[in-house]
Formats: C-alpha cells, sequence, structure tokens
C-alpha cells in the first residue's frame, strides 16, 4: 500500500473481510494493480478462487510466490494470518517496506486505520539477537528489555558459551536463560543474571498467555543440544 497504515479496500461484494486466506488488491482506475497482499491461515486447504488470485499478483510482479503451488506451498508464501482474529490486522513496518514478500507484512495486535504503524521491533513475539555478550576480563554486560507495546508481555533471554566449534545436532545449547513479566511501558535490566559463562545471547518477546509455558520450556533446553 502506498503507505504504512493498515489496510484499506476500496471495494468488496461482503460486509468486511470474511476470508482466512485472501489476495487483497489494490487496483487504480484503469484496474492497473498498485499493490497487493496474499495472506493465508496455514490450514493446509485454500479455495480455487485464492489460487487465482495468487497467481494473478504473482504474475502481476506484485507477489514473490510459486504459481500453482496450491495450500502445501502459497500458503507459506502468503503473510501468515494463522494468528488473526476480528482485533487484529496485517501491517508493513512504520517505514512501509515493500519487497512484495510476506516478510513484509506483519501481525499486529491492533488496529489503527489512517495511522502509521509502530516499530515492528515492538512487536510482541519477535525476538533479538545479542551476538557478543562479555563478563570476564574486567569487562560486564547488562541487557535491558523494554516494553514499548500496547500489551504486557514476558521477556525470555537463552544464553550461549563460546563457540564449540561442533555442528548441529551435536553442538551445546543454551547455557542458561532469564525470564521476566516485563508490563507495558516497563523495563527489565540484566546484569547478574547473564551467566558468567556467556557469550551470546537471544532475546525473546512472548505473548503473555504464553509466557509462563515458554520460559518453562527454554529451562529445558538448558545444557542439552537442542
Ligand atoms: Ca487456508
Ligand atoms: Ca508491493
Amino acid at each position: 500500500m502506498p503507505t504504512a497504515t493498515d489496510i484499506a479496500i476500496s471495494y468488496t461484494a461482503h460486509s468486511g473481510l470474511i476470508g482466512t486466506d485472501n489476495a487483497i488488491i489494490l487496483e487504480d482506475g484503469a484496474s492497473t494493480i498498485i499493490d497487493a497482499l496474499a495472506f493465508a491461515n496455514n490450514d493446509g486447504t485454500w479455495a480455487s478462487d485464492q489460487q487465482t488470485a495468487f497467481n494473478n499478483i504473482v504474475n502481476a510482479g506484485h507477489w514473490e510466490g510459486t504459481l500453482d503451488g496450491g495450500a502445501g506451498v502459497n500458503e507459506n508464501e502468503s503473510a501468515d494470518w494463522s494468528q488473526g482474529d476480528k482485533s487484529k490486522s496485517l501491517g508493513r513496518d512504520s517505514a512501509s517496506a515493500d519487497t512484495n514478500r510476506k516478510v513484509d507484512w506483519h501481525l499486529l495486535d491492533y488496529q489503527s486505520p489512517g495511522e502509521v504503524n509502530r516499530l515492528v521491533s515492538a512487536l510482541v513475539g519477535t525476538h533479538v539477537q545479542l551476538p557478543c555478550v562479555d563478563n570476564d576480563d574486567g569487562w560486564s554486560t547488562w541487557i535491558q528489555a523494554q516494553n514499548v507495546g500496547i500489551t504486557d508481555s514476558g521477556v525470555i533471554v537463552s544464553f550461549w558459551g563460546d563457540y564449540s566449534g561442533l555442528c548441529p545436532s551435536r553442538d551445546p545449547g543454551p547455557i542458561g536463560h532469564a525470564c521476566q513479566f516485563v508490563p507495558e511501558n516497563g523495563v527489565w535490566t540484566l546484569k547478574t543474571a547473564i551467566p558468567s559463562a556467556a557469550k551470546s545471547a537471544v532475546a525473546y518477546s512472548v505473548r503473555e498467555d504464553k509466557f509462563e509455558a515458554a520460559c518453562e520450556k527454554a529451562g529445558k533446553v538448558d545444557n542439552s543440544k537442542e
């Protein structure tokens, strides 16, 4: 779409979007495609009309995907609506990045018609790689997570030790983890919770309702080969 606002529909035969697999095509007055979005619920099926619409936007150069791939291939090439519902939306980042691919589109826990979307980096469910953590030879690392989203969220950080030189599935897994519930606008600072042997980390933002189970799961893979 021309701006980073949520989807605007100029015409539909339905009163609102009802399909959980769909292609939304923006055309000008001469029926030339200006922009397009394919999304799918990734349930393994989609309708023949969906296939036709998907093929049309791929053929027009407005979406990257496999012609006639069927649900098994094309759903995964569409923006992911598997966690979507009527309170949510799909949006681009605040810079309106447009590469005609699914990676341009992100599930948002809100709708903001007419407004620029908030930073994608603040979305629930994202993760941040921290490639360098140092806690020896006089160095110390602090990691600070700030919840700039619009919902409470959990943060899970997994830590890895020195490079093992081993390939997956023999390489060691995380050496430890830390979990913290971070309310909206809250800040969490880790210092002593970082294992002294940690050399890198990944911080995950996890939905509030998934946080407890995800933290427990993070503990189970510590010192494993997962
Ligand atoms: Ca489907
Ligand atoms: Ca596009």
